[in-house]
């Protein structure tokens, strides 16, 4: 063991993230302003952990002074969250303004301002109204691209001035993989080439809102946040490596290119067509994805995703699925998270930061998620009754310790952001794994509470310096 101590640069940010829909609540929320997520949960609770969901979350929008004062005193220099796209209006169409709603994120945004956090707002965190699901089929339809940038509109004349840090999705691939392509979340359906549409959709949103930022004249930047999986191969056996590159084209290039390279690639467009997914897209539509490219990227990095070549062949009958080019691999003995299933191996950072040098031209990105999610955090309380995490804070120094040693080797690595800043829903397993700096006790009127892990955030915010213990080789 060996103790490592390395600076962090003073503009490097240290914040956290979380979303409107994971802790905001349905309190003063309108008839006709569900949105995706609402409605999914109204109709199939049954599959949200222990019933727990997005009704009352972590009831943030009643209690957001008092958690503003948390990020305070764990040292957060940003904060991330997302506005309500299905709240913010009361029609979507016209896109009248929720006045309600609006003047709550005013006094968010003053509040975080008072309190010396800079406010990073995304416009979407899966939050698509739900009668825009019902009415156009959601992001398949041109027209909701249309009243997205409306929306869109509405909020930079709102908060324009005074919210200098925009994002216009939250990992825009998810919903459509995780409804479309897998069939695993309502409303259940299998059609791979609604699931290209909803991709492509996206990416020419992004360009929309970009091209209407940058038109407003409003200061500060405009991005996107995207959740590419690094993909290894089993082995460097061609085979396996080809079905790296392919899960890397259907799931990570198909939003950073056309986000960074203002480009689809173009063996995207030959397979498609080969294998008869069927969207539809223009040479207008891809002329303002080549005009209008997003300022900078995060990057939302847990763990790493392993692949090897397919070793069944694929059933005539079934429809196209990316995964007719890889199988999932899952390597003997890796470290794992256990609660969340997940892979732990920070090297992710070290090879998304080497990838960004490399295949992006150095362009400015930064760690936007970044957690460990542990199942019934309570066992860890100590007599006090306070978390000792010291499983967190061992998993964000390692990480961290990446994207610091990018950072000095000269990479446009710009900070780190934690998922989660109070523990929050997420879809489906809602609050069975915490990732919170802040304990939120369910049992207690969500009573918040800090973690080992806030104070050490704290410590590391103050000190400008981050100091871990490596595993050295044993002797
Ligand atoms: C990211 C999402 C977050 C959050 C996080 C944790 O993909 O942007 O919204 O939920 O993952 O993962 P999970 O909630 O699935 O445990």
């Amino acid at each position: 063991m060996s103790n490592v101590t390395i600076e962090i640069p003073h503009d490097f940010m240290l914040g956290a993230a979380a979303s409107a829909w994971q802790t905001e609540g349905w309190s003063g929320k309108k008839a006709g302003q569900d949105s995706f997520l609402d409605a999914w949960y109204q109709q199939d609770r049954h599959v949200w952990h222990n019933g727990y969901g997005p009704a009352i979350a972590t009831d943030f929008i009643n209690r957001y002074r008092e958690d503003v004062a948390l990020m305070k005193a764990c040292g957060l220099t940003h904060y991330r969250t997302s506005i309500n796209w299905s709240r913010f209006l009361l029609d979507y169409e016209t896109a009248q303004m929720d006045e309600e709603y609006a003047s709550y994120y005013d006094r968010l945004i003053d509040e975080m301002l008072a309190s010396g956090i800079e406010p990073m707002l995304c416009l979407e965190h899966y939050e698509l109204p739900a009668v825009l699901l019902e009415k156009y089929g959601g992001w398949g339809s041109k027209k909701v691209v249309d009243l997205f940038v409306r929306y869109a509109e509405q909020v930079f004349a709102h908060y324009g001035h005074k919210v200098r840090r925009w994002f216009v999705f939250n990992e825009p691939i998810v919903v459509q993989t995780r409804v479309y392509l897998d069939a695993l979340r309502w409303p259940y359906q299998q059609d791979t080439s609604l699931w290209m549409q909803w991709n492509h959709h996206k990416n020419l949103a992004t360009a929309r809102v970009v091209q209407l930022f940058r038109a407003g004249g409003w200061p500060g930047s405009i991005g996107t946040i995207l959740n590419p999986e690094v993909t290894w191969p089993r082995s460097s056996a061609p085979h396996d490596v080809k079905a790296a590159e392919m899960y890397d084209l259907f799931y990570n290039r198909v939003f950073l290119d056309p986000a960074i390279k203002g480009v689809y690639p173009a063996q995207l467009f030959t397979l498609l067509a080969q294998h008869q997914v069927r969207w539809s897209y223009s040479d207008e539509d891809l002329a303002l994805i080549a005009a209008h490219r997003v300022d900078e990227v995060g990057l939302n990095l847990y763990y790493p995703h392993r692949v090897k070549a397919p070793s069944r062949a694929w059933h005539p009958e079934t429809p196209f699925h990316p995964a007719y080019y890889y199988e999932h691999f899952e390597l003997p003995g890796r470290r794992m998270n256990p609660s969340r299933g997940w892979e732990i191996q920070p090297r992710i950072v070290a090879d998304m930061a080497a990838r960004m040098r490399d295949e992006y031209d150095n362009f400015p990105w930064f760690i936007a998620e970044n957690g460990m999610g542990i199942e019934n955090e309570a066992r860890f309380k100590n007599e006090q009754g306070e978390i000792q995490d010291d499983y967190r804070i061992a998993f964000i120094a390692e990480h961290l310790h990446e994207a610091l040693l990018a950072r000095q080797a000269g990479i446009n690595c710009r900070g780190y952001m934690l998922w989660a800043f109070t523990d929050n829903v997420s879809p489906m397993n809602a609050f069975k794994n915490r990732y919170g700096l802040i304990e939120i006790d369910l049992e207690n009127q969500r009573q918040r509470r800090m973690k080992k892990s806030a104070h050490w955030f704290r410590q590391l915010v103050d000190s400008r310096q981050l100091t871990l213990t490596l595993d050295d080789e044993p002797k």
